[in-house]
């Protein structure tokens, strides 16, 4: 019989009032079952968000230094833990031990981030156009967070949402991925042992339909989602309507641009990393590849070699590089991508289900790679979030830049080249959240603001110093001190020459 796990609520695990559960198994080994977890009705969301709601104002009135505190006790259980959470994390996900090493990493930078930013949600201070009067703003808390994670990064992606809301006093009803569970359990573990309050992190596990009720219970205030442009725009429209405030953290189809004086082996590994690592399922994935038309050829040939040695396999073991999709229908999506790749362009590399031992039992995809790929067509302008790489030649840098543009996400770029002049156009022209130079589309660090424009979000960014503003609302406080009445927008102080 497997494990059933449990929802968070009010400072308890408990059992979902559903009774439903749905399982959990590993993507590289499909027959392996990992455990149960609920799949939790309105009547769990309606007590996570009463908890939430209960636990707020003693959260909000607790100093942001000691809230933050916790957080930074949070960041040293993370690190103590870090290889048993990238081994669970690995286990339900697929991408191989490195990258959710990485991944663990990146929630445990966020945390001492948060820490820290604890002692520094800064307001400011500006003089008054009246005298013997201040005025001045700070950040008040906002109240119950819903926060909706994907199954990419099991733990970074919770991270940046929940430390954040937390240091800013809100409180939080998370609804981890479907596919990924026990990650985010094993992080509410963490700060349940750290000390955070009762009720000001609550965990409810389930389905899409989970996470609509979160979304649309009226005592939820902001809500944090990432995934797909669909779901988003469904979301959106919610959120429009009761006046729900929204950060939206969408889809990508990134380009990695290759100019004929770029550093050539660099840009060869750039773009392995960015496009088959984690199986292509990351928003900043390299979904293309764009070559400069003198040195196409060449490269092509060198990418295919070096793709070709690309181990697949379970992510958990030795000198595999590349680990399965995250399930049925996200092989399915890929499949018919690879399909409709066949009837516009040329594939030189992949093009089908992996076979033999170690992959047999999982939703694993040969690294793909398509040439001759058309600007404009389904190829080149959709999501695919898979080891798909579409690759399209180009003879000036200005339509290079153009095609990177051509698409309706704009998460991240890349361009490779010497030229110093260049590299600042591309950074002014591309149309991206994000531009590397000499460097792959993946890898944004968790202390830099993370976001992008177009159908990729909402105009909000996640990480860094920016996430504060979204999770804090500014509040304006005026204090006169003259004794009398000063009337603001009244010409009464005189002297003024205008
Ligand atoms: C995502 O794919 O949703 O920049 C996040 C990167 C990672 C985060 C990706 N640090 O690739």
């Amino acid at each position: 019989m497997a494990d059933k796990f449990k929802n968070f609520i009010g400072g308890e695990w408990v059992e979902p009032s559903s009774g439903e559960y749905f399982e959990n198994r590993n993507p590289a080994r499909w027959s392996e079952l990992i455990g149960l977890w609920p799949r939790s009705g309105q009547d769990d969301v309606d007590r996570a968000v009463a908890a939430a709601k209960a636990a707020f104002p003693a959260w909000a009135r607790t100093p942001a230094p000691d809230r933050g505190n916790i957080l930074r006790r949070v960041g040293d259980l993370l690190s103590e833990r870090k290889e048993e959470i990238a081994t669970a994390a690995t286990r339900e996900m697929g991408k191989v031990l490195t990258e959710t090493r990485g991944d663990v990493q990146e929630g445990i930078d966020t945390a001492y981030y948060a820490g820290v930013e604890g002692r520094r949600l800064f307001g400011k201070t500006v003089p008054s156009e009246l005298s013997n009067k201040w005025a001045m703003t700070y950040r008040r808390s906002i109240g119950v967070c819903g926060l909706i994670t994907p199954f990419n990064f099991p733990l970074a992606i919770p991270t940046w949402k929940m430390f954040p809301a937390l240091v800013c006093g809100n409180t939080v009803v998370i609804k981890p991925g479907e596919d990924v569970p026990h990650t985010v359990q094993l992080l509410v573990e963490i700060l349940e042992e750290a000390g955070i309050p009762r009720g000001v992190v609550n965990l409810v596990h389930g389905e899409g339909a989970t996470g609509a009720a979160i979304v649309n219970h009226p005592d939820v205030s902001a809500i944090s989602f990432t995934g797909s442009t669909d779901t988003g725009s469904i979301i959106g429209r919610a959120c429009g309507e009761s006046h729900k405030r929204l950060s939206l953290e969408m889809g990508g189809k990134n380009a990695q641009i290759v100019m004929a004086d770029g550093d050539l082996d660099l840009a060869l590994e750039g773009v392995l990393w960015g496009a088959f690592g984690t199986t292509g399922q990351r928003c900043t994935a390299t979904s293309r590849l764009l070559l400069h038309d003198s040195i196409h050829d060449e490269f092509i040939e060198r990418l295919v070699e070096k793709a070709k040695g690309l181990k697949l396999g379970y992510g958990v073991e030795d000198g595999v590089d590349v680990g399965p999709l995250i399930n049925e229908r996200a092989r399915d999506k890929v499949e018919k991508y690879i399909e409709i790749g066949r009837s516009e362009a040329r594939l030189v590399l992949g093009g089908g289900r992996a076979t033999g031992d170690g992959v047999d039992d999982g939703w694993f995809i040969e690294p793909t790679i398509f040439v001759d790929v058309k600007p404009g067509s389904r190829l080149a302008t959709e999501e695919i979030f898979g080891p798909v790489l579409s690759v399209i030649r180009f003879q000036e840098a200005d339509e290079a830049f153009r095609i990177n543009n051509e698409v309706k996400y704009g998460l991240s770029s890349s361009v490779y080249t010497r030229d110093v002049n260049l590299s600042f156009r591309a950074m002014q022209d591309l149309a991206n959240g994000i531009t590397y130079v000499n460097a792959p589309t993946i890898g944004a660090e968790a202390h830099l603001p993370f976001g992008g424009v177009k159908q990729t979000g909402n105009g909000h960014r996640e990480g860094g110093w920016e996430v504060y503003e979204f999770y804090s609302e500014t509040k304006v406080c005026y204090v006169d001190y003259s004794g009398k009445l000063q009337r603001a927008q009244i010409d009464n102080y005189g002297g003024s020459p205008y």
